[in-house]
């Protein structure tokens, strides 16, 4: 099939943009292209139509031929490693003519090396000396919607959830494809549509023929749809006594559900749980354990090849352990007990999507079991929508974390399965996407959706490298542009941790919608739900004693690790607070006591976000009206908000330990009894 085709102009150069285009800014100048796409099979039509969308002007003929083509038998192009989802890219000669040839062994391999080229031409990089060739590290690339089916994202900050379930199945906004051309652009390959906060209706006849709406616009994209399912459904649906998932009866009513799932969507992904963790029920509930209800729920969805992604996000108020011990003491047992298609997935860190946690020591404990690691790409610890914070130093932070369990693992190798040769393997990331017309919320929000689909394809890739190109298709290739850009991006993550929660502090955010501090938090019902419990600050010192002497969560790492993490002078910096109640007059390997040097990266955060305004305003020349204004007065209000972190923390810290500031310190702004006045009922993302 040789097409010639027109590409449409998108938009007048320098003309004011709103963002809707993400990083795929394909070019605006009118060119004709030929591609050559065959066979066709929805997924190479979807190839076709972006490569039509998105090749410049010159590019000449562009081939897409998956690997068992016979015009290429004769290249011998090594293609046999390139798995299911791998591409190739590179000059040929095929039949006798001069192509940029795009394969690979499935026509998800073709896609992905459609955007690969695509993004390769959009960073500046010349199409005569194109030769790329990846395949994923990493089968599952998920994103986790906490999308409400009434349309509210729990911890969302962009919007309304972009699936409007009251017109679907009928009506299938244009929308929904360009999120599906999005992901793949970066090799996501599923998606979870509703919250695992999750309600029974979502899996009856009328949404399940929703959800097949939405996963037949997202299959030419390589994108399976899996849904939240909540453990109690055959009771509140099925009418049963139970949900005891040793009962025949509930096995039975799952098998009927899921083989009613697949009749609508033939390869309907499976099912994600969070099962007996903050009030969702779960086999706990019935005495039988997490493996007994993913096993049952797994068995349900085998014969389709289906998965259950079980979480291990797991705490309980009758549970009197330190609550970032409780997920390990809960699964470490189970290791080896999961049927094999269940992968658990496991947060980041152990208590929940801290600016910073260490990473969560389940990864390297249980080698027996899959696991995926799950990242919270919305930023409800770092700033909401508004605040300037680049993930991907978090993700690369926690993917190259050596577990110290055997030699040269890293969280990012447990998570790709590399030495285990598990069957699956996955990255989940709860997306921060919404309706807004920007979808993220922000431009840089855009950047930490684009970081977590290309660390999930490679958990080994650069973060810096990778803002480098998404600034390079997201703001345009012009070097001093970019060069400017990155510094911005690569210390704004620290500059977060700084002004929250410095040297390993966390979990100090205000109640229920978490904008904002509240340090002083204690009168909660839940013990581990207050910012005391973590702090555990007074008039001595402040730090979670995490060693034999307190709870001991150090044992839950290997001895390697669990031996520095004992010791304060071996603990980093950035970790300290976690691991050790330390006198406010502790002396750091900095020279400075405990007290001087929280005050030191207070006051370091507050400064870095005023130097990212300064080098954001020097760029207003350079970058389209629209998004340079957003982000400035978004910078305003982190500015002012990075400033109302580190005063009304700095009041509370004081009000313990009595101590003044180190010269030179300014004051807060106001007294501590101004800030813990201050309430915000209407902030956004916490469903009443
Ligand atoms: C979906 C945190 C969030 C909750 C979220 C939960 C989870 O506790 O505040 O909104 O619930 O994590 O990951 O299940």
């Amino acid at each position: 099939m040789l097409v010639a085709t027109a590409i449409a102009a998108c938009a007048a150069p320098g003309s004011a943009e709103d963002g809707y285009r993400l990083w795929m800014r394909y070019p605006a100048v009118t060119a004709t292209s030929e591609i050559d796409a065959a066979p066709a099979t929805p997924v190479l039509a979807a190839a076709a139509a972006e490569l039509r969308r998105g090749l410049p002007a010159g590019a000449g003929p562009v081939m897409l031929a998956p690997a068992g083509d016979p015009r290429l038998a004769e290249l011998r192009l090594p293609t046999a490693q390139l798995g299911d989802e791998g591409y190739l890219v590179r000059r040929a000669t095929v039949a006798g003519r001069s192509v940029t040839l795009v394969t690979g062994n499935t026509d998800r391999g073709l896609l992905y090396g459609t955007f690969a080229l695509l993004r390769h031409l959009a960073t500046g990089a010349s199409i005569e000396r194109v030769s790329l060739s990846s395949s994923p590290a990493v089968k599952l690339r998920i994103l986790d919607h906490w999308d409400n089916l009434d349309g509210v994202v729990e911890r969302g900050y962009a919007g309304r959830s972009l699936w409007d379930w009251w017109s679907l199945p009928e009506l299938k906004d244009p929308r929904y494809t360009d999120y599906a051309r999005a992901n793949a652009s970066i090799g996501i390959n599923g998606t979870v549509l509703n919250n695992v906060n999750a309600k029974a209706i979502s899996l009856t006849p009328r949404y399940i023929a929703k959800a097949a709406a939405l996963a037949d616009i997202f299959r030419p994209y390589g994108i399976k749809v899996y849904l939240s399912a909540r453990f109690s459904a055959p009771i509140e649906l099925g009418g049963l006594k139970t949900a005891d998932p040793r009962d025949p009866a509930v096995a039975a009513w799952w098998r009927a559900k899921s083989d009613e799932i697949y009749r609508a969507i033939p390869d309907f992904g499976g099912f994600l749980v969070k099962a007996n963790s903050e009030g969702q029920p779960g086999p706990r509930d019935y005495g039988a354990s997490h493996a007994d209800g993913a096993n049952m729920l797994a068995a349900a969805v085998k014969p389709h090849g289906g998965i259950v992604m079980w979480r291990a996000f797991v705490y309980a108020d009758t549970d009197p352990q330190d609550r970032a011990k409780q997920a390990y003491a809960e699964f470490k047992p189970l290791d080896g007990k999961f049927a094999d298609n269940v992968i658990v997935q496991v947060k980041n860190g152990a208590i929940d999507f801290q600016p910073r946690e260490p990473f969560h020591p389940l990864f390297g404990a249980i080698p027996k079991t899959p696991l995926m690691i799950e990242f919270q790409i919305t930023k409800e610890y770092l700033g909401f929508a508004s605040h300037l914070a680049y993930l991907g130093p978090l993700f690369e932070e926690v993917l190259d974390a050596q577990t110290g369990a055997r030699r040269g693992e890293t969280v990012g190798s447990v998570v790709s399965g590399a030495a285990e040769h598990h069957g699956i393997s996955g990255m989940a990331g709860v997306a921060n996407i919404g309706d807004d017309r920007d979808w993220s919320g922000s431009s840089f929000n855009q950047a930490n959706w684009y970081a977590f689909g290309r660390l999930a394809w490679d958990p080994a890739l650069s973060s810096r490298d990778i803002a480098r190109e998404w600034v390079e298709q997201t703001f345009g290739s012009d070097p001093a542009l970019v060069d400017a850009i990155i510094p911005i991006m690569a210390g704004s993550r620290e500059a977060v941790v700084d002004y929250t929660g410095p040297l390993g502090l966390a979990h100090l955010m205000a109640t229920g919608h978490h904008y904002g501090p509240g340090p002083w938090v204690s009168d909660l019902a839940r013990p581990e739900w207050n910012p005391v419990y973590y702090h555990r600050g007074d008039h001595e010192g402040i730090g979670f004693d995490r060693t034999k002497t307190g709870s001991n969560a150090v044992a839950q790492y290997a001895p390697r690790l669990a031996r520095a993490y004992s010791d304060p002078a071996k603990t980093p910096l950035t970790e300290l607070l976690w691991f050790h109640h330390l006198r406010w007059d502790y002396r750091l390997s900095t020279g400075r006591t405990v007290w001087e040097e929280l005050v030191q990266r207070y006051d370091r955060g507050v400064a870095t976000v005023a130097d990212m305004q300064r080098r954001w305003a020097a760029l207003e020349p350079r970058i389209d009206a629209e998004r340079w204004q957003k982000t400035a007065t978004l910078l305003a209000v982190q500015a002012r908000e990075a400033r109302w972190w580190r005063d009304a923390s700095l009041a509370y810290w004081m009000s313990l330990n009595q101590l003044p500031l180190p010269p030179g310190s300014a004051p807060p702004e106001h007294d501590l009894a101004w800030y813990k006045a201050l309430s915000f009922p209407d902030a956004p993302g916490n469903p009443q």
